[in-house]
């Protein structure tokens, strides 16, 4: 990516520094900044800030104080300020270890910038508004193409909102993105491209016709990980769920045939949901024991569990090939298909963790968002994976519209 951590680090040491001095009226600088760099668990020589950063820092908190001037201001500011520099702190920029100057020159003709939007604005401001801005600053010719499930929801809201975004791929983005790039690379039209979003020249936004599933999904190659700093994508712990040793991200199934009103996945996937052949999913898995020494997965499918006897297939090929690895369902799953049997096949076959996603405890949300689980099924399946080794989870979510006091009390 392309965030300079050791930089950052020491921006945030500064302004921590600046607030120290502030409160306690420090003015011993060095004693502010170890101070700082302490609280904030970033004390390496790097991290340190130089006297001239913390001058900065001051100004800028200066600069606030001196606008808004009633406490109560202050202090939300200051908070915020401590949110912002949290969420530098736990952002670890050197997941692929690439500075935007070293990236871009790999791929000369057409620049990608991979997010998800977020709840949070602020977070979006400054990862994901600054990169696609700094790409177009140094490549003003540059194509920036975004995809993933919340353009896919939302393509004229993100377009609209993003100046600089060039062209959203709408769903799966294997053939579409190819297809983009061909047409780029021949210098033809690629506005004709299907399953692509775009803004013409009047500033309009044109969604072209989606393109059908993929269903052959078995055939799709494996990521490509040798073109990616896995190492340090294991030793950062990006996967989702719990450490099990070296573990990487990995997909048995598309899609989901629910259709809960909060949920964007039929824009995405459709409802149709297609589930990879056992043996094509435990190839996968030995080749990355093979290869990289992964000894842990995370699905991270919408639902792995949709059809009983798949997945039992799918756990006998994994105890069948004995390749001494573990996995998890860190995603949410659904419980229609768990019973003892499959319980017990999930168990052999090294699964440790699975989430459940009632999203409420309230019958009569769960009914409103269309959640569609059977309440007795589900408290069963719960009782069946405790009793095995496999540890269980549940998603909840607080604050559907909904939802009150009396709701939250069924939770
Ligand atoms: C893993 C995951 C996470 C992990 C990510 C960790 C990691 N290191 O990967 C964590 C736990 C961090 C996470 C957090 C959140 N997540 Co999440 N997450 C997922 C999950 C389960 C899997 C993503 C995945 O790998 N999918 C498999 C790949 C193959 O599919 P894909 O990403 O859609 O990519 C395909 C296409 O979209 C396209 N594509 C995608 N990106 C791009 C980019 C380009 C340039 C191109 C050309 C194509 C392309 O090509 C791909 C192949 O076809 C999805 C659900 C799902 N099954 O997709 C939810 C999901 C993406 N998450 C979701 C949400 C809401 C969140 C949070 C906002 C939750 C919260 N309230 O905090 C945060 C946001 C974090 C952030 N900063 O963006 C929603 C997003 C909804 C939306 N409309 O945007 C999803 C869809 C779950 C859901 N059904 O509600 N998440
Ligand atoms: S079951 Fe999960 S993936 Fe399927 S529609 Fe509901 S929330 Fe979305």
């Amino acid at each position: 990516m392309i965030f300079d951590s050791a930089n950052n680090n020491r921006l945030i040491v500064a302004s921590r520094a600046a607030e120290i001095i502030m409160e306690e009226g420090v003015t011993d600088y060095l004693f502010a900044k170890k101070k700082a760099a302490k609280s904030l668990g970033l004390l390496t020589s790097d991290n340190l800030p130089s006297n001239h950063e913390i001058d900065n820092a001051l100004k800028e908190y200066q600069n606030i104080f001196q606008e808004q001037v009633d406490s109560e201001t202050i202090v939300k500011i200051k908070k915020e300020a401590l949110n912002i520099m949290t969420l530098f702190k736990d952002f670890n920029p050197h997941l692929t270890g690439q500075l935007l100057e070293g990236l871009i020159p790999k791929f000369p003709k057409i620049q990608i910038n991979l997010f998800t939007d977020n709840l949070k604005e602020v977070e979006y401001i400054l990862l994901n508004k600054n990169i696609a801005f700094d790409i177009k600053k140094l490549y003003p010719n540059c194509i920036i193409v975004v995809g993933g499930e919340h353009p896919t929801a939302l393509p004229e809201n993100t377009l609209q909102k993003n100046d600089f975004i060039d062209v959203i791929i709408l769903g799966e983005g294997e053939e579409t993105f190819l297809n983009l790039i061909e047409c780029i690379d021949k210098n033809l039209d690629y506005r004709n491209v299907k399953g692509i979003a775009y803004k013409n020249e009047n500033g309009n936004i044109v969604t072209n016709e989606r393109r059908t599933r993929i269903t052959n999904i078995d055939d799709i190659p494996y990521p490509d990980w040798d073109n990616w700093s896995i190492n340090e994508y294991i030793d950062h712990q990006q996967i989702t769920g719990v450490n099990l040793g070296r573990g990487i991200p990995i997909l048995g199934t598309r899609g989901c045939p629910y259709d809960c009103t909060f949920c964007s996945n039929d824009r995405m996937w459709t409802k149709r949901f297609i589930m990879r052949s056992p043996k094509n999913i435990v190839d996968e898995m030995e080749f990355m024991k093979k290869k990289y020494n992964v000894t842990a997965f995370s699905f991270m499918d919408s639902t792995f569990i949709i059809n009983n006897k798949k997945v039992i297939a799918f756990c006998e090929e994994l105890i069948k090939r004995d390749i001494s690895v573990s996995y998890q369902l860190p995603a949410g799953t659904r419980c229609e298909a768990i019973n003892q049997e499959l319980v017990n096949f999930l168990e052999k076959s090294g699964l440790e963790k699975l989430s459940l996603a009632p999203e409420s405890g309230s019958e009569e949300i769960r009914k409103i968002i269309k959640k569609k689980i059977d309440y007795k099924k589900f408290i069963e399946a719960v009782k069946m994976l405790s009793k095995s080794k496999i540890s269980v989870g549940c998603f909840i979510v607080i604050g559907f519209p909904e939802d009150n006091k009396k709701q939250f009390g069924k939770q």
